[in-house]
């Protein structure tokens, strides 16, 4: 399948569209990347091919949008087959690394946001679920390198881009990572390694500036 025709519609600090760098380069495809203006006006080509949702990332391959990062990811790893598997080859494992990407959606964001954005009580509860879902997390790691294993997959390829927000999340939640996660940050620093995540990631400094001045 030729590489030459793919896009991507992203903004710089949006985990989830850094999945999606991560995934291509990994794969070592070359693409176009368009930067998104979500603050002021969306463009034309992401109302066009998000109609639904009209959120990033997009990609267009050959012409045809995929929407949703997991779905995007998962087909990347579909078409370019041929390199750097993403998802595991056996059908158990494969549902069982989609099941851990699906959690990590649900689970994430939403107390991440809410440790942002609000204060108190409100805060609180929002910690308390943000360290539940990552507790859950640190012991599926376990001693493994990655989650998948061995092999760097798609299930760290949906969790590592949180992690250029963490300074945002302690910093704003007044708690350390390292502290209360030691194995999630040395999974982060082993992922760091890679050429492919280290050249996805956001200085997480820009990130946690981006939110102070908003
Ligand atoms: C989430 C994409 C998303 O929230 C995925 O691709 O996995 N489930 C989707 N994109 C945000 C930017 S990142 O926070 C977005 O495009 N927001 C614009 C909007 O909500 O209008």
């Amino acid at each position: 399948m030729a590489d030459n025709q793919v896009t991507l519609l992203d903004f710089w600090v949006c985990m989830y569209g850094m999945r999606f760098k991560i995934a291509l380069a990994e794969k070592e495809i070359k693409y176009e990347r368009l930067e998104e203006d979500l603050i002021r006006k969306k463009s034309n080509l992401l109302i066009e091919m998000n109609p639904i949702y009209k959120k990033i990332p997009v990609l267009i391959h050959n012409g045809k949008p995929i929407c949703e990062s997991l779905i995007i990811i998962q087909y990347t790893d579909e078409v370019w087959n041929d390199r750097s598997p993403l998802l595991p080859s056996d059908l158990y494992q494969r549902a069982q690394a989609r099941f851990r990407a699906d959690l990590i959606d649900k689970k994430v964001y939403l107390p991440s946001r809410r440790i942002r954005t609000t204060k108190g009580e409100e805060q609180e509860a929002a910690k308390k679920e943000f360290f539940e879902i990552f507790k859950i997390l640190e012991e599926e790691l376990g001693d493994k390198p990655y989650f998948q294993g061995e092999a760097f997959g798609f299930v760290d390829i949906s969790l590592i881009t949180f992690s250029s927000w963490f300074q945002t999340f302690e910093t704003f939640g007044n708690f350390s990572m390292e502290v209360k996660f030691p194995k999630i940050i040395a999974w982060t620093k082993r992922c760091m390694e890679r050429e492919s995540v280290a050249k996805s990631l956001p200085d997480p400094k820009k990130i946690l500036e981006f939110f102070r001045g908003a």
